[in-house]
């Protein structure tokens, strides 16, 4: 069937155009900003003005007024980050105090407050994304966001959502949410909502950053492996991946009114994500009509001119190529317009007005406690459920035999295994020793695994570890610990009704994972499993951790994907595996039977050949096709797919009711109007799927009912709905999931919008993407 757009191409967005000249060889050799400034992506210029769309109207006007009051050195500053000695922040811009601007903190990172006291270690992003928790989300951020306002802080450097995930073993998987860009963009958008109440949320890393292998130059800040080569890994994406994949979350960032956004280290299309127009000045500035202002990654930046041309708008921590005059300069000699830094210098101070002036912190506390003080405590007593509760949602359990789990009151609990216990040291928010920029990184970590390394870590109140947690449950119990967490080959006790074994999978920023598996904790697993007839095992893993090796074990009876709880990671395991709360987290990305399942998903792209401009090089080209959507493509069976996770009832699906929103709504023309994130009308519901859910088994339990769309010419299945509700046993709950033109929408490259096909969309309702319990099809015609 000819397939025919519905509703479609008035919305095209009119770019500006401007050529110029490729460097030649030889002034590329005399020149390194020309060098640097090498690309063949898409020249979009001039950079677009912020313009106060939507609510962003009062704080636009507000930094006008006070922009227009400013020098350009002024300006400058407002640009460029200093370091103080005095202050704990990870980035610094100064103040301007005649105009009651205080200045800038900007702080790591999205799982919590890192590297001071008195602050919380909320459970991290890939825990996030198991838990398919919209509120949980939110009220994660609102806490989190406030610890950050109370230490002085205005802009967290978070949440992350790049990398997606479409390289398996990738560093950073564990920050973001998903490997699907539907849930990472849902939650992304209630955590830059719950996060703004109290800061400027920092979207990053735009764009294409999906590995830390050559992710920077040598030399630069955070260079890391790229000993040999001139520049960084550069992603090449095509327009429609771009749109369906990788832009898709900072799109719901964006529409979630999001302040700031952190350019990456990488390329994209050859060209520096901190210097590319068609990124920053089309996608971004034009396109998704982003009011706020686009920072560097740390050491990002690597030209003046054509950074400040492309977009950029801050460069942090510092600039050797904006501050010293040059940038005032670059003005005065016409190669950055004079609306160009105004424009640069609004977006700052707007955002900063509309989201964090901290003229009233909360507590009566000065601004910008990060610097020397005295003791701030930044946690509010009202987190505490939350924190405890975000981190029971991102338990996975994936092996249950014979209902081994939950727990009755076992008398012999034997423990093993490095994960269980807390480190001897505190670790502070894993800054040193413990991954960081060019650490090594092993595949395991010593100590119960609660966050990962490098600036997405946190730091904990406390740790409360597995040890700790089974302790006090022994003592309400009278169950007699047996523990060895030390030996890579433990004996166990004969008499054990239940060995459990901890083990994690490290990862932390600056380096790719070496496996998704690890002998050592592969051999202490098969080590108790050979002795204990009931073993368990849990693995706090910072991304996809494969288990193949022993799965089928039969003495091994259940096993727990625990992901990174926080600080609350002991008392949470111990909820589930006691049955206290049914588990209810899912997958929120694909585990496979064996690594070479991933294909050349597996591991980061890394340098070949001859040196040359354009090494290395990513090509993107199985464009959307990643995790699930790459597995069902090739038709592989995985070990536990994407949305899998077992729970202590059982549930059925009945009454699915799929109703077009509005029977004449999808010929209307989309209304074209530019809001953040782009054309009103993508929001515009289309339709609505229902569906009832029962508890048919002996438990409380809570579902997360999961809707998958077939787009025409599309992924057989994509997820673009899903709810979470907790269902008693013998009731049900019906569950709503609103389809908007974006969700039914594809990418078209020649009229450069989303379109509407005319056809049939099946709908699949499951527990997983390949546990579909009830379909339909919704149907579009001319
Ligand atoms: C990258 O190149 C592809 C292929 O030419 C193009 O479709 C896409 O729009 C480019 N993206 C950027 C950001 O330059
Ligand atoms: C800009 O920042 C520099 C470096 O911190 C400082 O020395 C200078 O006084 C500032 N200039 C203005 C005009 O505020
Ligand atoms: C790039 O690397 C090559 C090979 O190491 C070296 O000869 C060249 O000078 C480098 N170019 C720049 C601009 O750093
Ligand atoms: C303008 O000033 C900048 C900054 O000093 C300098 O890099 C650039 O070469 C100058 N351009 C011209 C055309 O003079
Ligand atoms: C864990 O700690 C033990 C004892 O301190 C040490 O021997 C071992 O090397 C550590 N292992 C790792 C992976 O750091
Ligand atoms: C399972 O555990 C029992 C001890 O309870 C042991 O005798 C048996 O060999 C184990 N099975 C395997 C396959 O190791
Ligand atoms: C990536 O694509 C470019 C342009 O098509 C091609 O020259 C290059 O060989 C590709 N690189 C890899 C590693 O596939
Ligand atoms: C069809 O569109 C018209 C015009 O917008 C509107 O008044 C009417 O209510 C719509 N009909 C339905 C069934 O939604
Ligand atoms: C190879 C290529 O496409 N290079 C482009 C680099 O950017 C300039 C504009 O800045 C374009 O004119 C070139 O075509």
């Amino acid at each position: 069937m000819q397939l025919s757009i519905l509703a479609a191409a008035t919305c095209v967005v009119q770019l500006a155009n401007f050529a110029s000249a490729e460097p030649t060889a030889k002034e590329v050799a005399a020149n390194l900003e020309l060098f640097w400034s090498y690309n063949r992506s898409d020249p979009v210029y001039p950079s677009p003005k912020i313009s106060g769309l939507g609510d962003w109207e009062f704080a636009y006007l507000k930094a006008v007024e006070i922009v227009s009051q400013l020098t350009n050195e002024e300006k400058v500053n407002l640009t460029v980050g200093y370091s103080s000695e005095l202050t704990g922040c990870s980035g610094m811009i100064q103040s301007i105090p005649d105009l009651g601007f205080d200045g800038m903190c900007l702080q790591d990172a999205g799982n919590g407050v890192r590297g001071t006291d008195m602050v919380s270690s909320y459970a991290s992003g890939i825990h996030v994304g198991a838990s398919w928790n919209k509120q949980l989300a939110y009220d994660r951020a609102l806490y989190m966001g406030a610890e950050f306002r109370r230490k002085g802080a205005n802009v967290i450097l978070g949440p992350v959502v790049g990398p997606l995930g479409r390289v398996a073993t990738s560093g950073r998987n564990w920050e973001g949410f998903s490997s699907d860009p539907y849930l990472t963009g849902s939650l992304a958008y209630e955590t830059v909502v719950g996060l703004q109440k109290n800061v400027v949320a920092c979207v990053k890393h735009y764009i294409g950053n999906e590995q830390e292998t050559n992710r920077s130059p040598p030399g630069s800040y955070g260079g890391t492996s790229a000993t040999k080569y001139n520049a960084s890994v550069s992603a090449n994406i095509d327009d429609k991946t771009m749109h369906e994949a990788y832009l898709w979350p900072f799109q719901d960032s964006v529409h979630a009114g999001a302040g700031s956004i952190m350019g990456s280290y990488n390329r994209v299309n050859n060209s520096y994500a901190c210097q590319n127009s068609k990124a920053l000045n089309g996608l971004l500035k034009t396109e998704l009509g982003f009011q706020g202002f686009v920072v560097s990654d740390w050491g990002g930046q690597h030209t003046g001119i054509a950074s400040a041309n492309a977009g950029l708008d801050m460069a942090m921590p510092s600039s050797s190529y904006w501050e010293s005059g040059h940038l005032v300069e670059a003005v005065n000699n016409g190669s950055v317009s004079q609306d160009r830094l105004d424009d640069m210098a609004t977006r700052v101070i707007a955002a900063w007005y509309k989201y964090a002036r901290l003229d009233d912190p909360g507590n009566g506390m000065p601004s910008n406690v990060l610097e020397a003080h005295d003791l701030v405590d930044a946690r509010d007593p009202a987190s505490k459920n939350t924190i405890f509760q975000g981190a029971v949602e991102g338990h996975v359990l994936v092996k249950n035999v014979d209902n081994a789990l939950p727990l009755k009151k076992p008398k012999l609990i034997s423990l093993y295994g490095y994960d269980g216990i807390a480190t001897d040291t505190e670790i502070q928010g894993a800054s040193s020793g413990f991954g960081g920029f060019g650490g090594d990184v092993a595949a395991i970590s010593n100590g119960t695994l609660y966050t990962g390394g490098g600036s997405g870590s946190n730091t904990p109140s406390y740790i409360d570890a597995p040890f700790n947690a089974f302790s006090q449950k022994a003592w309400e119990d009278g169950s007699f610990l047996s523990w060895d967490f030390a030996s890579a080959e433990p004996n166990v006790n004969a008499e054990s009704d239940v060995c459990i074994v901890f083990i994690n999978a490290y990862a932390t920023e600056g380096s790719d994972r070496p496996n998704l598996a690890d002998k050592y904790s592969d051999n202490l697993v098969e080590s108790v499993a050979d002795q204990c007839a009931n073993t368990m095992v849990v693995i706090h893993n910072a991304g996809i951790r494969l288990v193949d090796n022993w799965i089928d074990h039969e003495n091994i009876t259940a096993v727990i994907m625990a992901h990174l709880p926080g600080q609350d990671a002991g008392r949470s395991l111990v909820e589930v595996m006691y049955g206290k709360q049914s588990p209810s987290g899912r997958l929120p990305y694909t585990v496979a039977k064996k690594e070479s399942d991933y294909g050349t998903l597996l591991d980061p792209t890394t340098p070949e050949g001859n040196v040359d401009l354009y090494y290395s090089q990513s090509n993107f080209t199985e464009g959307v096709y990643i995790d699930y959507k790459a597995f069902i493509k090739s038709n592989i069976t995985p070990r536990y797919e994407f949305g899998f996770g077992l729970t202590y009832t059982t549930f059925e699906y009945t009454d699915l009711d799929l109703q077009t929103a509005s029977a004449n709504q999808s010929y209307l023309p989309p209304d074209c109007t530019i809001a953040e994130g782009g054309p009103v009308s993508l929001w515009d519901v289309l339709a609505t799927a229902k569906v009832t859910v029962t508890n048919t088994g002996e438990v409380a339990a809570a579902e997360v009912a999961q809707l998958y769309v077939g787009i025409p010419n599309g992924p057989p299945k994509v997820l673009r709905g899903y709810g979470k509700q907790t269902i008693q046993p013998g009731q049900s709950a019906e569950y709503v999931f609103d389809l908007t033109r974006r969700d039914l929408s594809t990418w078209d490259t020649v009229t450069q919008n989303w379109v509407l096909q005319a056809g049939s969309y099946p709908v699949y309702v499951g527990k997983s993407v390949l546990d579909i319990q009830i379909g339909g099809a919704l149907t579009f015609t001319n």
